[in-house]
């Protein structure tokens, strides 16, 4: 089975960081095909790998799935050993909700604060809905940690999909310097720590 994840630039695709995030979670081998964005020449380059015109893309064989949550489902379903999802019906249930939300949701924050692995000190004043959003996304964090146990991860001590779909609003909140209740911090703390995010980091160092 040959499988290729067609992505963005490392520093401005967030889409593309959550779905590469899963197939590393996963143990998949993978080869990744980049596509430069906000060049004239992106969309067209885009086409070739992706009907939506967007990356993520992930091609198995002759089969092309665009957009990072169809393929983070479609990863789990493959390979159901790598407990992308919890095993606990209700958490699942609350965990897909999650993933739901921030894949369709939190417009003002995705506008506002826009996406960046370095650590700046952007000052700008957010909006009253953005801050709606940013305590929206504590409320969550928050939930899904108490009625897991307050593990590592958002739903124990496993990194999952919903780990990956908020993965980027850490490097968000980082970026723009927003304070997290302690046992938050501590969580955003391990997303940065872990390991296929270190190493997002490291190529991203290397490459645009
Ligand atoms: N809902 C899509 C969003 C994908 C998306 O917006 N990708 C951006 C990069 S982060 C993109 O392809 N932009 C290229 C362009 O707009 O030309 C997903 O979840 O994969």
């Amino acid at each position: 089975m040959a499988i290729k994840l067609a992505i963005g630039d490392f520093n401005k695709s967030s889409w593309s960081l959550r779905a590469w995030l899963v197939l590393h979670a996963a143990g998949v081998e993978f080869d990744t095909q980049q596509v430069l964005l906000d060049q004239d020449d992106t969309h067209a380059n885009i086409l070739k790998l992706s009907p939506s015109g967007k990356v993520p893309a992930l091609q198995v064989d002759d089969l092309v799935i665009n957009d990072s949550l169809a393929i983070a489902e479609y990863i789990a379903e493959i390979h159901p050993q790598a407990d992308l999802w919890p095993d606990d019906r209700e958490l699942r249930a609350l965990a897909r909700a999650a993933a739901a939300e921030m894949h369709s949701g939190f417009v003002n924050l995705r506008t506002q604060m826009s996406f960046g692995l370095n650590t700046g000190d952007t000052s700008e004043t957010l909006l009253d809905a953005t801050r709606e959003e940013i305590a929206r996304i504590f409320q969550i964090w928050g939930d899904l940690r108490a009625r897991s146990g307050h593990g590592t991860y958002l739903c124990g001590e496993h990194f999952g999909i919903v780990d990956a779909m908020y993965a980027p609003i850490v490097f968000r909140f980082r970026r723009f310097g927003i304070a997290l209740p302690a046992p938050l911090q501590a969580y955003a703390d391990a997303i940065l720590a872990y390991p296929h995010v270190r190493t997002w980091l490291q190529l991203a160092s290397t490459r645009p």
